[in-house]
């Protein structure tokens, strides 16, 4: 069986990572995948099961050995028939397989995240789930990957379903009360029920949007900002945090200008540490560049963390912003004892590091999303989830006629539709595949 495919090529893509690696799995999809298998393979195997096989090229050689799996369509990962063959993960034998794959009739490699698209469009997974892959691959943090897997399971899909049954039934309910309003047996009270509930959804919707910054920091990462004077110490602190020469420590005020920044995994939390420029007023016109910019990204900052040398000078008044901040003593192993609450620490000898991470990871938890929960992941399905909610409150306004308070509905339901894919993406599409990599 050919699948439930619209799609005349058949395609194909290393869908492992850098060669050489012990095993390079090639996946192929589509109408084509039988009579490839029966050519390279000498046959196509019970569907789901496991074979070792010979892989041979066009003209019958040998290529390799190895393992051939079959899904037949619709059950496989995108609707059509597919094939995974299992090699060894030589750049010869990969190289020699995709040519031996480009050689047959109705192949061809497949683009960046065709595969997904392919599974999209045949109804396998929604929008959301697409997105949620994209992220499961690009996970580098426990956090990342729990939220990228609970989407991928169907978190958003079933959320959004949900909320569309939910305006349905509501113009279900005020068409019917149109239909019948001339007559005297309507239960009157039927649009009641029905604008509480909306009115109750526009508040669910309101809340899972607020939910969108706690993911992007769970995504991006939770943004650390390194403040105080010159000589404080920050450069010092970021070395200590990422275990690596990052930035320039001298003992020269000043020396840092530009922002420096590093990823970190702190206790499975995407945080980024920015070193800045020591706050203080000068006439260098580089340096007060730096000063500038320390400024702008302690504006931007989930946590400022303010660095004092008990024994430097008193840090000058740092500017304004709005993060929280915690002050942090440094060099303590110079043993100068920090008169005013805070972490003391030295960067020199490790002393209250293991508490100043602890901390920075607990607020990097408390802003970001809890695990498991669903929440928005895209800014597209942000912008898309506030049409639909400013949908459902014009037609919470008494103002105008029924008729158009449910035209209100029919938006809003339109606008979570176009989130899952469900109706009118045709122009969406190719940004959001093109995230991916190829073989996926
Ligand atoms: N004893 C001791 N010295 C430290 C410690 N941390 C930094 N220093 C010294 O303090 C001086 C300044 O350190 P930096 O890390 O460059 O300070 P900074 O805040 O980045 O300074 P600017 O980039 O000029 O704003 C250097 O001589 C460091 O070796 C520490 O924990 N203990
Ligand atoms: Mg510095």
């Amino acid at each position: 069986m050919a699948g439930q495919s619209h799609f005349p090529d058949t395609i194909f893509a290393l869908s492992t990572g850098g060669l050489p690696s012990g095993v390079a799995v090639i996946r192929i999809s589509g109408q084509h995948v039988a009579p490839a298998l029966e050519g390279l393979a000498g046959g196509v195997p019970a569907p789901r099961r496991a074979v070792l096989r010979r892989i041979l090229d066009a003209a019958g050689a040998p290529i390799d050995r190895g393992l051939v799996l079959f899904f037949q369509g619709p059950e496989s990962f995108t609707g059509e028939d597919c094939a995974e063959l299992h090699l060894h993960g030589g750049r010869s034998v990969v190289s020699a397989t995709l040519a031996a794959l480009a050689a047959l009739p109705g192949l061809r490699a497949a683009e960046a995240g065709e595969f997904t698209r392919r599974a999209f469009i045949n109804g396998k997974i929604d929008l959301t789930g697409a997105e949620a892959l994209a992220d499961l691959i690009a996970a580098e943090t426990e956090t990342q990957r729990r939220m990228a897997l609970a989407n991928a399971e169907g978190g958003q899909a079933q959320l959004y379903s949900g909320w569309r049954h939910r305006l349905l039934h509501a113009r279900a309910m005020i068409e019917a009360e149109l239909d019948f309003a001339d007559e005297a047996d309507v239960p009157g009270s039927v649009s009641g029920t029905v604008w509480a509930d909306m009115a109750a959804l526009a508040q669910e919707i309101g809340n899972h949007i607020d939910g969108y910054r706690a993911a992007e920091i769970v995504r991006d990462g939770f943004r650390v900002v390194l403040v105080g004077a010159p000589n404080a110490g920050k450069s010092s602190l970021l070395n200590a945090l990422a275990r690596r020469d990052v930035a320039i420590v001298t003992d020269v005020p000043g020396t840092t200008r530009d922002l420096v920044e590093v990823a970190l995994d702190l206790d499975g939390m995407k945080v980024l540490v920015t070193d800045t420029a020591g706050i203080r007023s000068t006439s260098d016109v580089v340096e007060r560049i730096g000063v500038d910019r320390a400024l702008e990204a302690a504006a931007r900052a989930d946590l400022v963390v303010q660095l004092i040398d008990p024994a430097g000078e008193v840090a000058q008044a740092c500017g304004d912003w709005d993060a929280p901040t915690i002050r942090v003593w440094t060099k303590a192993d110079k043993g100068g004892t920090p008169e005013h609450e805070g972490q003391a620490i030295s960067a020199l000898t490790g002393i209250g590091m293991a508490e100043l991470i602890a901390e920075i990871a607990r607020r990097a938890r408390g802003a970001a999303a809890p695990a498991g929960a669903t929440v928005p992941s895209r800014l597209r399905q942000v912008e898309l989830l506030r049409a639909c909610r400013s949908h459902v409150k014009s037609a919470l306004r008494d103002g105008h006629g029924l008729e158009l308070r449910a035209e209100e509905l029919r938006l809003a339901g339109d606008a979570l539709g176009r989130i899952t894919g469900a109706i009118d993406v045709e122009d969406l599409l190719g940004v959001i595949f093109s995230e991916f990599c190829i073989g996926k």
